[in-house]
């Protein structure tokens, strides 16, 4: 085996944000840009000589020529076996479920999950431990200071190994296998729910669902579990072959990004019943009744009060947890449960070790994501899975069931909305001139509710006991009802304000006020305490969720 040392030298702005390094494809295509981020990842390993790594990706624009880089690289690190998805795809909970069934030393997931692929769009890497899930902060600041003394790294020579067929190669001492990339996860999710009731949910005449992949990585994970092992009817999964760009898409499963989907079951005429999407990598999801959207929020409630119907969760949750964006709808279920719920910073890692300590069963995010401790990464199938099962037991449509919950625990009404492409400067002040004025916010009156405690969010990890700093800052009113002001950590371009309200309604007369109504006095607040019109020179939101 010939390997080679190559000089580099550090690039800027290698720093992994909320789900590891995303950047422009171009930015990835300069020379030595992708070996330098890989090599860092491996110097900041110890032990994985002669161990297994899974590799592959969401299938988008660069995905290949990353993988066989990849591979030498693996190589010249000592792996002694890497497991690759055929032609390179592996869903972000698929290759958490295949890490933890071959009992991997790790993973690299190729992604920029939810944001647009093609040449002049996005490509993104993170690294995943033994538990499958994304490694914690204390890898990533690792791999950052390795990325910027960086002074070579070191690959194998070997030809390109062919990544269209099941089997085994080897690059020099390395075994490399091409793996089917559903079977491990479908046979995972099988274990998990009643696929005999869902299956007979899906043959009735009079229930009909589409699930749109968006041209993204679930789309052969959909036709598999759906169309096959479930046997719904075949078109029930669209835009089910992974493209490179996705169709020229935005792999985001919301109602903006999947809106054909959300207007086809608004349409009687449709006949559809149920509707579900899924993200460029498949861990988001979003749930769509006919005419009926479910926000993810409300989903996470609703599928922790319905734990019972579920065959791996009958016998109880541990906990819930959720990040601390995300509205308060499952704390209340909790609560009546009498079992914990854990709020976490954004980002899926904060729940690894919850769900390693067996504190948490299921945890989610506002981000449209939701997952079990089957895999240590939100799971979008999974999602749709257990909706399915819940119908598929309680008979009643998707708007009733919330309706109902609604009714029970009372609506945690909330929006998000984001301000893209900002220019990183003015979002920074904005925030620190934010922070600055939080001990004067207490006692601020807006439409009758009192302002009792402004923070910059600060987490402990209850299990391993790490410190994170400044996770979004809340103003938090009377009788549950938020404000939530983050940067995100997955944009590739300028900052992205996220703006989070929240509002508790317990009176079931008044759950039917449209949201952005209902919220309207939070947002004039946040406008008022935050300048975003003068700081950012920004009118109005780009994307209201
Ligand atoms: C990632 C993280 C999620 C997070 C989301 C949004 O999701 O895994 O935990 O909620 O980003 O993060 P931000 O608000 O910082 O943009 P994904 O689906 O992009 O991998």
């Amino acid at each position: 085996m010939n390997i080679i040392t190559v000089a580099t030298t550090p690039f800027a702005g290698q720093k992994p944000g909320t789900s590891g390094l995303r950047k422009k494809v171009k930015v990835f295509q300069q020379p030595g840009y992708l070996e330098n981020f890989v090599q860092a990842i491996f110097d900041s390993l110890s032990g994985q000589q002669g161990k297994t790594l899974v590799l592959g990706g969401d299938g988008r624009y660069f995905n290949d020529t990353a993988i066989q880089i990849i591979l030498r690289m693996a190589a010249a690190a000592g792996f002694g076996r890497v497991l690759v998805g055929c032609n390179g795809i592996l869903s972000t909970p698929a290759a958490s479920a295949v890490i933890r069934k071959q009992g991997a030393f790790g993973g690299i997931i190729l992604s920029a999950s939810h944001n647009p692929g093609g040449p002049d769009d996005d490509f993104g890497i993170k690294y995943n431990l033994e538990n499958g899930g994304p490694a914690n902060e204390t890898f990533t600041d690792a791999v950052y200071r390795r990325t910027q003394e960086i002074s070579a790294y070191r690959i194998v020579e070997a030809p390109d190994v062919d990544l269209t067929s099941l089997g085994e190669t080897r690059i020099g001492s390395m075994q490399v296998c091409i793996i089917n990339p559903v079977a491990d996860y479908a046979e995972l999710l099988e274990s998990l729910f009643d696929f005999d009731r869902i299956a007979g949910l899906l043959a009735r005449p009079e229930f009909r669902m589409r699930f749109d992949a968006m041209h993204a990585v679930n789309g052969p994970y959909a036709h598999a579990i759906l169309e096959g092992r479930l046997g719904a009817p075949k078109g029930t999964v669209i835009n089910g072959t992974p493209l490179p760009d996705f169709g020229g898409g935005h792999p985001d499963p919301n109602p903006v990004y999947a809106a054909e989907l959300v207007s086809a079951l608004a349409d009687a005429q449709s006949g559809l019943s149920f509707g579900a999407a899924s993200d460029g990598d498949g861990d988001r999801n979003m749930i769509v009744g006919r005419g009926f959207i479910v926000s993810p929020s409300d989903s996470l409630a609703v599928i922790a009060a319905n734990y019972k119907l579920i065959p791996a969760y009958a016998k109880g949750l541990s906990g819930v947890a959720r990040s601390m964006p995300t509205s308060c709808a499952v704390d209340r279920v909790a609560a009546e449960m009498g079992i914990p719920c854990y709020e976490t910073p954004t980002g899926w890692k904060y729940f690894g070790t919850l769900l390693d300590a067996g504190k948490a069963t299921l945890c989610g995010e506002e981000s449209a994501g939701t997952g079990s401790n089957h895999v240590r990464e939100k799971d979008g199938l999974w999602a749709v899975l257990y909706w399915l099962n819940i119908l598929a037991v309680r008979d009643e449509p998707v708007e009733q069931i919330v309706r109902e919950h609604w009714r029970r625990f009372g609506r945690n009404i909330y929006s998000r909305h984001d301000y893209e492409g900002i220019e990183t400067a003015k979002a920074e002040t904005l925030m620190d001139e934010l922070r600055k004025k939080l001990p004067t916010l207490i006692g601020m009156e807006c439409d009758g509710m009192r302002i009792e405690a402004a923070d910059d969010f600060c987490y402990i990890d209850p299990v391993d006991g790490s410190r994170s700093d400044k996770q979004g800052i809340r103003i938090l009113l009377e009788n549950g009802s938020r404000v939530v002001f983050r940067l995100s950590g997955t944009g590739t371009e300028g900052a992205t304000l996220r703006l989070y309200l929240e509002r508790y309604e317990a009176d079931a007369s008044r759950h039917t006020i449209p949201t952005q109504e209902s919220l309207a006095p939070l947002v004039a607040l946040a406008e008022k305490v935050a300048r975003i019109v003068p700081i950012t020179g920004r009118k109005a939101p780009d994307v209201i969720s």
